[in-house]
């Protein structure tokens, strides 16, 4: 019999999706047998990979997405599993990741009227009224499968979704019956289900951006995500180069320009300073961003002009936002900086300007990059996450992908890896922790001829399920290494507590609960769950044949390896 289950994992199949993560339950018979019958007879199905958690088998999705730009399929168990899919579903909301979740949902029959129907007492208590509506505010589609007969057009239809901008997470639901009934087979045409993308500028508007740039005295652009596409890095790099434009990068993503570009002007997260590169500008020119400055401490000076493109510039799922922009245009990126570039080559422009410009932002780049390389050594024996930041880079080639969840180190990370590649560095695009193993697993999995590095900080590695992500990185030979920035808890909290009560009763206490002293061994989690190799430093001396180490186990041994390496106590 060909059942709507076959006929569910036949539409993934379709659509190019290769692995399954799955964390399964009584609602998945129909899947299940799917499976099973699949790899009896040789048909050809998604691979599944067993996750023992859900929030991980989420962020390996979002993880394989990241790297092959396609979606992946998490299949969880009813609403349970749907609320542990917990924050991952925000990350990839928020970061713009596609990823197709199904969760079954309880028979709705229950006394054998259909296949499928309740044979087991937690049908009765996993039942609820809105299970979709526990994830639909972090959707860009859902439904319910209400039946086998046109289960593949749904698959499509919410796959589309996800690959159509902004690119997002969708869900489906079907219930026990609907996956046991009989299907039809459809013939279908994946590439009549491409997905939408946004659109390109319109020509009137590329000569006003264009105009604004060249005749500024001090242009910037200010970007987030661009580098998600890496095709649009060359262009952003030729505009800039082309006019004397500024780069800096707010809450970076990805590589969005080359750090080590003299027009690069590095990039700012929570940092309390007014940022100069921002203050001094006359044109702003914000690429996809979704935070772009913190008004309450660094801000265009008032009479900046300031345009925006954006797939989203209207932020649709913010409820709070705007940026004081004269102009914002839905458009990808990529396209309208080619737009750009071309409507450049009939312009005149002022080449003693540009040379002005570049200048300019030439002394700035190098005066930044001259303080930050004094502050890569280690502070006695006591490792720096400077320092720490330095020394991985030296092992980081044309080969590597860092994923960075490395919390109040993201820019200590930035500014010492001195990354230039585009697609080279991911972060969880959101900002619900615990991102960066799972993703690992995924990326790995997608570009499985490249070094994963994944560098995070140890509340955000207890948050990543390291016993579930070490199990699958062996059980999937998915070496990557695991570098964890141990400054005994978490930082960030006690940062945030301090900006707002800098002289209060937490300022002088010793513990604000954040915490984490005497710390589990990190290492050791991921030796007992997955045999990595694990390696503790808590001197600067023992930190480069740590790494050595390590990076051997995970290029020569496939093996994964997890260095807990001590820092500064927060
Ligand atoms: C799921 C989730 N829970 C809690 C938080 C709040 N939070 C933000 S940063 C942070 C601390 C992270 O610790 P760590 O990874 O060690 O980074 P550090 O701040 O120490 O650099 C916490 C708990 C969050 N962002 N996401
Ligand atoms: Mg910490």
């Amino acid at each position: 019999m060909y059942s709507a289950s076959m006929a569910f994992l036949e539409a993934l199949t379709e659509a190019g999706v290769s692995y399954v993560f799955a964390n399964l339950g009584s609602d998945h018979p129909g899947l299940v047998e799917a499976f099973a019958e699949a790899r009896a007879t040789g048909r050809k199905v998604p691979e599944m990979v067993t996750c023992p958690n859900e929030m991980v088998a989420m962020s390996a999705a979002q993880g394989f997405a990241q790297g092959s730009g396609r979606a992946q399929a998490v299949f969880v168990h009813v609403e349970c599993g749907t609320q542990a899919l917990g924050g991952a579903i925000h990350n990839a909301a928020k970061g713009r990741h596609p990823v197709l979740i199904f969760a079954g949902a309880s028979p709705y029959t229950q006394e054998g009227e259909l296949k499928g129907s309740r044979n087991e007492f937690i049908q009765w208590i996993q039942d609820v009224f809105d299970q979709r509506g526990l994830v639909r505010g972090y959707m860009r589609y859902d439904n319910e499968l209400r039946s086998g007969r046109n289960i593949k057009q749904m698959v499509h239809r919410a796959l589309q979704f996800a690959h159509s901008d902004p690119k997002g997470p969708v869900y489906l639901m079907g219930p026990r019956e609907v996956m046991e009934e009989a299907a039809t087979p459809a013939a279908i045409d994946p590439a009549l289900w491409r997905p939408v993308g946004a659109g390109a500028m319109a020509d009137e508007d590329i000569g006003e951006l264009a105009d604004a740039l060249v005749n500024a005295r001090r242009p910037l652009v200010v970007t987030s995500y661009l580098g998600r596409n890496p095709a649009a890095v060359g262009e952003l790099t030729l505009l800039c180069r082309r006019l004397g434009i500024g780069v800096h990068e707010s809450v970076p993503n990805y590589l969005n320009f080359p750090t080590g570009d003299p027009l690069y002007q590095g990039n700012q997260w929570n940092e309390p300073v007014q940022n100069e590169a921002l203050a001094e500008a006359d044109a702003i020119l914000v690429l996809d961003s979704d935070v772009p400055w913190i008004p309450v401490v660094s801000r265009p000076r008032r009479e900046a002009r300031i345009f925006h493109i954006d797939v989203d510039p209207l932020k649709q799922q913010m409820p709070l936002w705007y940026i004081g922009a004269e102009r914002a245009f839905r458009a990808d990126s990529h396209r309208a900086l080619r737009q750009l570039n071309a409507r450049l080559d009939g312009m005149a422009i002022d080449q003693a300007r540009v040379e002005e410009r570049a200048a300019h932002y030439a002394a700035r780049h190098q005066a930044r990059r001259r303080a930050l390389d004094a502050r890569a050594k280690p502070d006695g024996d006591t490792v720096t996450p400077e320092y720490l930041t330095a020394c991985i880079r030296r092992h980081v080639d044309a080969e590597t992908i860092v994923l960075s969840e490395g919390i109040s180190n993201y820019p200590v990370i930035i500014d010492h890896l001195q990354l230039a590649r585009p697609g080279s560095l991911f972060t969880s695009g959101g900002g619900s922790l615990g991102w960066n193993g799972g993703a690992a697993v995924g990326m790995k999995l997608a570009r499985p001829e490249k070094t994963v590095m994944a560098l995070c900080g140890d509340g955000s590695y207890m948050f990543s399920i390291p016993s579930t992500v070490h199990w699958m990185a062996r059980q999937y030979r998915t070496p990557f290494l695991q570098v964890v920035y141990n400054n005994r808890g978490w930082k960030s909290p006690k940062l945030s507590a301090l900006a707002i009560h800098p002289d209060g009763y937490a300022s002088r206490a010793n513990d604000v609960g954040s915490s984490f002293d005497p710390p589990p061994d990190y290492a050791g989690i991921a030796a007992a769950a997955g045999g990595a190799l694990a390696r503790t430093v808590k001197r600067a001396d023992e930190l480069e044949g740590a790494l050595a180490d390590a990076m051997a186990a995970v290029k020569h041994e496939g093996r994964a390896a997890v260095l807990d390496v001590w820092l500064p106590h927060l």
